[in-house]
């Protein structure tokens, strides 16, 4: 209770931030975009992971303000990369269900692109499989004006969700993010190196891209390589940073 009404005041006395960590392309080694990640740097409780507040957060009610806070905060650092070497880069968000419900959710995310001077490429929407389990009409019809106003979706989480894979075929995902729980036992772990494998020749079998997750050896890195799979993100490359880092961790590479 005390989390819930703190999270309600935490975005106006700014105690909300974003980290951004890279994704690379693993053939070219380029960075080829930035999750964005939210914490909330709570004064007395120092900082609190997402994955202790964005629930209360949806369950109080709060996450379609806090979520577009998210958005218009992704924006502005977006367009304030445009003279460093992250320029021009598509910044990934996460999106809760409760999120995707509302029908204004797509007319928000072009008003804050459209503020900042941004083409709908700036920003990929990533949301869980368990989200299309639950498909509902407002989520489907959400999906689409998402998908028309030329936002890109991944699958965050991607082999956790027990899902029908018949959404791959109704909406026209771009990637598919393969869990870091599938990532962590590479190359050793025989489920791990099944799933995964399978994960990548299956996203390039429905012509998506695939990216790992929770990426933290060159051993790790080297086994999705040699499987094909495109993009990585994790520690080995660097853990989520504050904007302006991100851009100097871009230059010195
Ligand atoms: O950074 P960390 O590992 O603590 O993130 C934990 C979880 O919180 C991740 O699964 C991530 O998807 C989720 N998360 C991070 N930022 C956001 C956000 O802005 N909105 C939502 N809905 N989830 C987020
Ligand atoms: O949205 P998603 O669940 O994908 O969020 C990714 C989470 O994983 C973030 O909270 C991030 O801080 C965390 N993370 C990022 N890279 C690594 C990594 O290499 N190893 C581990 N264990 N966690 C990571
Ligand atoms: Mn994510
Ligand atoms: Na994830």
């Amino acid at each position: 209770l005390e989390m819930e009404s703190g999270l309600r005041d935490a975005e106006r006395r700014g105690e909300l931030e974003l980290g951004y960590q890279p994704q690379v392309d693993i053939a070219s080694g380029a960075v080829v975009g930035v999750e964005a990640l939210v914490r909330w740097r709570h004064p007395r409780h120092g900082l609190i992971s997402p994955a202790n507040f964005i629930p209360v957060a949806e369950e109080s009610g709060q996450i379609a303000r806090i979520g577009d806070w998210v958005l218009a905060e992704a924006c502005r650092q977006c367009a304030a990369w445009r003279e460093t070497a992250l320029a021009g880069l598509p910044v990934a968000v996460n999106l809760s269900a409760a999120q995707l419900g509302r029908s204004d959710l797509a007319e928000g995310i072009l008003r804050h692109l459209e503020a900042y001077g941004l083409p709908s490429s700036a920003l990929q929407l990533e949301m869980t499989e368990g989200l299309f389990f639950h498909e509902t009409e407002p989520v489907r019809s959400t999906l689409q004006s998402l998908q028309r106003s030329g936002l890109q979706l991944v699958v965050d989480d991607f082999g956790t969700g027990y899902s029908n894979l018949g959404y791959l075929k109704r909406f026209p995902v771009a990637k598919l993010k393969i869990d870091e729980s599938f990532v962590r036992g590479l190359p050793e772990d025989t489920e791990d190196v099944v799933i995964s494998s399978t994960l990548i020749r299956m996203a390039h079998g429905l012509r998506l891209r695939v990216i790992a997750e929770g990426v933290e050896t060159a051993e790790q890195l080297a086994f999705l390589r040699e499987h094909g799979c495109d993009e990585a993100q994790g520690f080995y490359f660097s853990r989520p940073l504050a904007g302006a880092d991100l851009a100097r961790w871009a230059q010195r590479r």
